[in-house]
């Protein structure tokens, strides 16, 4: 058990658990030589590919990022109701601490944030501007896979303890391992403001994952760049594409690189073989109907409190309540 201490107002607490995780070069050799071959999403966010991201969002196809701030602009006030006075927020996936800010303004005292992110570097980076425009708020930030599990730090104030897990990150786990996460969040009585894409038509969501500047292509490719960077192999970014399509049937965006033609890439050491049209898998982004989403939440031990969904359906809030712990 790791022995976390508190953070002190006005100064950044930074743990990194990251080496829990399993090494980029493990993932890679091991991924690639599974079939079909796959890379977990989670490696697309060096510091490049959390940069390409944070463009991702700003992009007219990819609707999620602005349709989601819109939402937590507009019911700031009633979503915050819900999370109480002093509570403390713990984000999940917090990239570059932007969307927390709408629900940190809107809060009565706030006690402390928790921001979680695989990236390092971008969550230091996030938390210290983030703490420096909250002077009062205790600020401790983990670098870890959201995913796993790992012990919280003691913070301050009587309130709630808050997950926030916006930018529908959960659908980028499968619903088989959705439901258990949820339930783990639950039985630690932390309850949870999450944004869940909707599923819509082809038309929108396509575009949404290949845009027409090439951002997303780029933020894909670049998990092969990470590999000729850090692993010394000698993947020709030429040679592959970004590929995405809406699986209806799954309820899923299924993104991944395809090689252009048949060759052999040398990663880490080892000789990998590519067929012509072959893909690796790297991310898959499922969208749920609300009915479906607060289902599982209930089978998670959740009571889904409220929802908050944009004129145009694209995308919903839930407000999440644990039961007493
Ligand atoms: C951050 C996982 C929610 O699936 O919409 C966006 C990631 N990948 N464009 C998503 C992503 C390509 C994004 N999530």
């Amino acid at each position: 058990m790791l022995d976390l201490v508190a953070p002190v107002q006005g100064r950044v607490a930074f743990y990194d658990l990251s080496r829990k995780q399993e090494s980029f070069a493990d993932a890679v050799v091991r991924g690639l030589s599974c079939k079909p071959k796959r890379i977990p999403s989670h490696f697309l966010y060096d510091a490049q590919g959390s940069a390409l991201f944070d463009r991702i969002c700003d992009l007219p196809e990819y609707y999620p990022t602005r349709t989601e701030m819109k939402i937590l602009a507009d019911h700031a006030a009633e979503i915050t109701r819900h999370i109480g006075p002093e509570a403390t927020l713990i984000e999940l996936g917090s990239g570059s601490s932007v969307k927390v800010r709408l629900l940190l303004d809107a809060m009565t005292a706030p006690s402390a944030y928790v921001p979680i992110d695989v990236s390092g570097e971008h969550l230091l980076a996030a938390a210290e501007a983030l703490a420096a425009d909250y002077p009062r708020l205790a600020v401790a930030a983990i670098c870890a896979d959201y995913s796993d599990t790992f012990p919280l730090p003691e913070t301050p104030g009587r309130g709630r303890q808050v997950a926030f897990f916006p930018g529908s990150t959960i659908g980028n786990l499968e619903p088989a391992d959705a439901e258990p996460f949820l339930a783990g969040w639950a039985r630690s009585g932390v309850d949870m403001v999450v944004g869940v894409d909707l599923v819509k038509s082809r038309d929108i969501l396509e575009p949404a994952y290949d845009d027409a500047q090439g951002v997303t292509a780029a933020f894909s490719l670049n998990l092969l760049a990470r590999a000729n960077r850090e692993l010394g192999a000698d993947f020709d970014l030429s040679a592959f594409a970004h590929r995405s399509r809406w699986n209806e049937a799954r309820s899923r965006i299924e993104i991944g690189i395809q090689s252009l033609k048949a060759q052999t890439v040398r990663v880490a050491g080892r000789s990998v073989h590519f067929a012509a049209g072959e893909r690796i898998e790297t991310e898959r982004s499922y969208k749920y109907p609300v009915a479906s989403f607060q289902a599982m939440a209930r089978r998670a031990g959740y009571r889904p409190e409220a929802v908050w969904v944009d004129p145009n359906q694209l995308f919903s809030v839930h407000y999440l309540k644990a039961g007493p712990v």
